[in-house]
């Protein structure tokens, strides 16, 4: 990193202790950044890059609610709002017992450029809390969702801030936040929330979108070289929402997924893993991933362990930050992988990106991988603007070409720049590029 941008990160860090995860996606970003300054100086004029790394605003609530057993319980509940240059902030909402105010940092600093990279009109944030949904009830998750929408409606709005889902948060929680927003408002604002249930303003292929737009990504990459994904075996780690769609299209696309998992183990199945079967444990029942070696006697389930031991010519960590580190990428590259590509957000640390690409694997990062999700969310916005609803082959046809699109500005950028084929280079400097030239516009605010 150069001096001036090193001493933007210094004070980053200063400025925000022990927030480890911001520090390291900030870190990542601000590595690129150099050529970029070299070239427009009018971006170091105007403090653009300090400026970035300061959220436009940050909240911490409390949210207060009652368990099944008539205990009180007490949550925190956050929303960073990060960047709104292009657009209302926009990013998901997670519900996980690791959530601090670092981590939402860190995920609203990557959905501003993730954002930028889709070339729509979307700012960037996120938001979640500590609360932890695992073994709760359907009337816990409610009540939950209402305390904290009680707080949270005042900062959001369809021109503000759109939230979404992220981890542990999917169309039952976006349903309970939704009733309870238009309950306090006395609105049927459709545009405050996306991941809406497709009868009451959702948007068809949004809860495919993540998973399906990360192996567009990964399909148009091996495009690029003459390859396809036919016959490719794919290691997916998580069963949740991009995994399970992940897995989806690969299958559509001639591959097949041997494994996948969930924070206890996981699972291999040399036939393929069965969506209806994973869908089943997974979505219907929101069951431990064990459950489907019970189900298939030729599938078996490790505890524990690390589903990178498994062989694969395509990795797609779909899980959650930092599940790659160097041990994990050195088996990846042991056995012979050549692509790994990010459907979660920062899956992969920074020694073990080091790992891959020092031993040509190709590397695409989770900004541009897995875009695809956020980028359907704005086209669920378009929709409840214009008050449609689009065909699935619309909505996914729409969401193909921006993931095409996206792959192909990571690639013409890293070019320009002089990395031909560092997608890395192509994602951050494409995506900062957009965001900087739209607050030089803006002025200093
Ligand atoms: P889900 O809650 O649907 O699924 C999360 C999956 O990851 C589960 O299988 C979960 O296992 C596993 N997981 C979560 N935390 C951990 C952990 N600490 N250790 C091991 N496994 C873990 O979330 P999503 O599928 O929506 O999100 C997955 C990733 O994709 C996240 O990084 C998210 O930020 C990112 N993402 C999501 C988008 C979306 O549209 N939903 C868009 C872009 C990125 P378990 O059930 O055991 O906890
Ligand atoms: O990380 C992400 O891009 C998401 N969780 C989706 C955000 C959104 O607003 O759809």
């Amino acid at each position: 990193m150069d001096d001036r941008l090193g001493a933007v990160y210094d004070e980053l860090v200063r400025r925000n202790p022990g927030e480890t995860e911001f520090h390291q996606a900030a870190h990542e970003v601000l590595s690129s950044l150099g050529p970029v300054l070299d070239r427009n100086p009018q971006y170091v004029d105007a403090e653009v890059i300090r400026r970035l790394c300061e959220p436009e605003r940050q909240i911490i609530f409390r949210v207060p609610w009652v368990d099944d057993a008539g205990v009180v319980q007490i949550n925190r509940g956050f929303r960073v709002e990060f960047n709104s240059a292009l657009g209302p902030f926009k990013g998901g909402l997670r519900f996980h017992p690791s959530v601090y105010l670092g981590i939402v940092k860190f995920l609203g600093f990557e959905q501003t450029f993730k954002n930028s990279l889709t070339g729509l009109p979307i700012g960037g944030g996120k938001g979640g809390s500590d609360f932890d949904p695992k073994g709760r009830s359907d009337g816990e998750i409610m009540r939950f969702c209402q305390s904290f929408m009680t707080e949270l409606y005042r900062h959001i709005g369809e021109y503000t801030d759109v939230p979404a889902g992220d981890i542990g948060v999917g169309g039952r929680e976006i349903g309970f936040l939704f009733g309870q927003y238009k309950r306090i408002t006395n609105r049927y604002e459709s545009g405050v929330l996306t991941g809406k249930g497709v009868t009451w303003g959702g948007s068809l292929v949004r809860p495919e979108a993540t998973g399906y737009g990360v192996v567009f990504f990964v399909d148009e990459l091996l495009r690029s070289r003459g390859e396809s994904l036919d016959g490719r075996k794919v290691v997916v780690s998580g069963s949740g929402n991009v995994a399970t769609y992940a897995i989806e299209k690969v299958h559509q696309l001639g591959g097949t997924v041997l494994a996948c998992s969930d924070s206890g183990g996981y699972v291999v199945d040399d036939a393929g893993i069965d969506l209806e079967l994973l869908k089943d444990v997974k979505e219907a029942r929101r069951a431990r991933i064990s459950e489907y070696a019970d189900a298939r006697p030729e599938a078996r389930y490790v505890a524990g362990g690390s589903i990178w031991d498994v062989p694969c010519d395509v990795a797609l960590p779909c899980a959650t930050q930092n599940e790659i580190g160097e041990r994990e990428a050195r088996a990846i590259v042991s056995n012979g992988c050549a692509v790994v590509a990010e459907g979660a957000n920062m899956p992969c640390t920074p020694d073990a990106v080091r790992v891959l690409v020092d031993a040509k694997v190709t590397f695409a990062p989770g900004k541009a991988a897995n875009a695809g999700g956020v980028a359907t969310s704005a086209l669920e916005m378009q929709q409840n603007a214009s008050r449609d609803s689009w065909s699935f082959e619309h909505a996914e046809q729409r969401l193909e070409e921006i993931m095409r699109g996206i792959h192909d500005r990571c690639l013409e950028t890293a070019d320009e720049y002089g990395s031909p084929g560092d997608y890395v280079l192509g994602a951050n400097v494409a995506g900062f590029t957009r965001v900087a030239d739209a607050m030089l516009a803006l002025g200093v605010i």
